[in-house]
């Protein structure tokens, strides 16, 4: 039995659950999921329970509380060495870092105007001026990191890392919006969809109840 727990909330529209939940699967770590439904009455107390902060996700680890997905994918690496979370090499790695610290303090947006909700499909919703230079900025990122790191597979750093799971939900935003990409992007939002992992959660999304139910 596994001794981790990640408090997680809805998959079709959480995308901070997103980032540690899909490091865990692709790194075939074992755990238990504890369900958050958001916004209900009693969103908040059940949060509660688990941290101050407010917010979810958060990994509860035997004795040890984490919160935050960036604090909880650098725990993981921690924990779990062996598993490749983060690029080997100490250039990639140094990268891949910046590249996750980028996604998890900025983009907002992209976040604003162009909600994860990833059983939709919304082709033709307008964004704004702010929020396409949030989506140049990413696929900048997304193309200088396949050009530099990127040859030992299809994803930011080559194989699946932890910058690929801080990425997970941007991926489904540009799907769900019909976002024009470049050709470099495109196949990395494609092998993204195709990732067992992303496909998993977006299966167990269409079983959840749906919103406010
Ligand atoms: N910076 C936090 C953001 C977490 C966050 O905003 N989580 C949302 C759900 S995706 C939340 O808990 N919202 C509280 C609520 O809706 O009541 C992180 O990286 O984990």
């Amino acid at each position: 039995m596994s001794t981790l727990a990640l408090v997680i909330g809805n998959k079709a529209t959480s995308s901070w659950s997103l980032r540690p939940w899909i490091a865990l699967v692709a790194a075939g770590i074992p755990f238990r999921e504890i369900h958050v439904r958001l916004r209900r009455a009693d969103t908040a107390s059940q949060i509660a329970a688990f941290t101050s902060s407010g917010r979810i996700p958060v990994l509860l680890d035997q004795g040890a509380r984490v919160w935050e997905s960036y604090a909880i994918l650098e725990h993981l690496a921690d924990r779990f060495p062996d598993r490749g979370l983060w690029p080997a090499d100490p250039a990639a790695r140094a990268v891949a870092r910046s590249v996750a610290c980028e996604m998890h303090g900025g983009f907002a947006a992209l976040r604003r105007d162009l909600p994860m909700d990833v059983l939709n499909r919304l082709p033709g919703r307008r964004w704004s001026d702010a929020a396409q230079a949030d989506i140049d900025r990413i696929c900048a990122l997304c193309r200088e990191s396949r050009a530099q790191f990127g040859s030992a597979g299809p994803f930011l750093f080559g194989r699946f890392s932890n910058a690929d799971a801080m990425y997970a939900p941007v991926v489904t935003r540009f799907a769900t919006y019909g976002v024009p990409l470049g050709a470099v992007e495109r196949a990395y939002v494609e092998a993204m969809q195709a990732h067992p992992a992303m496909q998993r959660w977006i299966d167990e999304a269409k079983d959840e109840a749906p919103m406010g139910t």
